[in-house]
């Protein structure tokens, strides 16, 4: 048969995606290192990502230092340092971090601490646990020599204030759910890593949780196949386990675009059975195969990322849309 049949091409990353396990791995192009992460705002981050990788640096280290540039940014306003505060005025942080052997670490609900990533990466690698949630991520953390600090900036105060005078709870799509981060890295050896971070959505109640700190909805990484992560309404991305389900259709033939596009799909279709409106509804994907090849889809249009790799540099990638 011709081998050509066997592989696919990554619609938006260009590379030979092998899509049948009887070819051998070095008969095809593999693109690396490369990162990916949501959010053209996240150009930052991916420079700071790709100063590990391009040194011959470690995928986790590139996908931590990476997302930490967003955590301490001001500016943005859905992660760490800076982000919208709940409806009682608190900014509760959550993140998770997994790596190509498949170990992940999480913390939920953790609140004053700026790195939560760098917490998480310390649940994975120092404790017997994945997730801490709430003041027992705080004292882990405090305990591991993070220090405490507010974390509710002026211009997040304002916005909150703000906001009470409606207490309306309607995420604006692609404004209030925006600028999550989540960050897929492969790096020289071929090693994937992952990593996301978020204030959650703005005004939530009090000790929610969304999907960005949940492995498998958030965030997955299987390292014999590629890894996944999402951005946008996390209570859509959890019901429909989105990141682990992009993962096992890359398993078996997808690319990553398509991929992010039947798990936007799937999300799509149950509301629609339920008659229910997607007009508030914004959820990104995006993916990274272990080749190399990336692909990003949305629901709404306004959903973008940012992918760094000697071909495009830190490059831009509007992503398709259903909607
Ligand atoms: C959440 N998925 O907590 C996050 C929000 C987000 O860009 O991604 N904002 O639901």
């Amino acid at each position: 048969m011709d081998r050509r049949k066997f592989l696919k091409t990554g619609l938006l990353g260009g590379v030979p995606f092998l899509t049948n396990g009887c070819d051998s791995i070095d008969t095809i192009k593999i693109s690396k290192p490369i990162v990916i992460a949501t959010w053209h705002t996240s150009d930052d981050a991916n420079e700071a990502a790709w100063d590990v990788l391009e040194s011959g640096g470690y995928a986790l280290d590139a996908v931590e230092a990476g997302v930490k540039v967003e955590e301490a940014d001001p500016n943005n306003m859905t992660v760490g340092y800076g982000g919208r505060p709940d409806r009682e005025g608190n900014v509760t942080l959550d993140a998770c971090i997994m790596d190509e052997k498949g170990d992940c670490g999480a913390v939920v609900f953790l609140k004053d601490i700026m790195h939560p990533i760098s917490v998480a990466r310390k649940v994975m690698e120092e404790t017997p646990h994945i997730m801490l949630a709430g003041e027992g991520a705080k004292q882990f953390a405090l305990e591991q020599g993070f220090e405490a600090q507010n974390l509710l900036t002026p211009k997040a105060e304002q916005a909150w204030q703000k906001w009470l005078k409606t207490s309306e709870y309607k995420p604006v799509v692609n404004i209030e759910n925006h600028d999550t981060i989540g960050m897929l890295a492969l790096d020289k050896e071929g090693r994937l890593s992952g990593a996301c971070t978020t204030s959650g959505a703005a005004w939530k109640m009090h000790g929610r949780v969304g999907d960005s700190p949940i492995i498998g909805a958030g965030l997955f990484i299987d390292p014999e196949v590629g890894a996944a992560c999402a951005t946008g309404l996390g209570e859509e991305v959890v019901k429909t386990a989105g990141s682990a389900l992009i993962v096992e259709l890359m398993r078996q033939g997808s690319t990553p675009e398509e991929a992010c596009k039947e798990a936007a799909q799937r999300i799509v279709d149950r509301n629609k059975r339920e008659n229910r409106s997607l007009k508030n509804t914004q959820v990104g994907y995006i993916a990274l195969n272990k080749n190399g090849a990336y692909g990003a889809y949305g629901i709404q249009k306004g959903f973008n990322c940012r992918v760094y790799n000697t071909e495009v540099g830190n490059q831009r990638i509007d992503a398709k849309h259903l909607i």
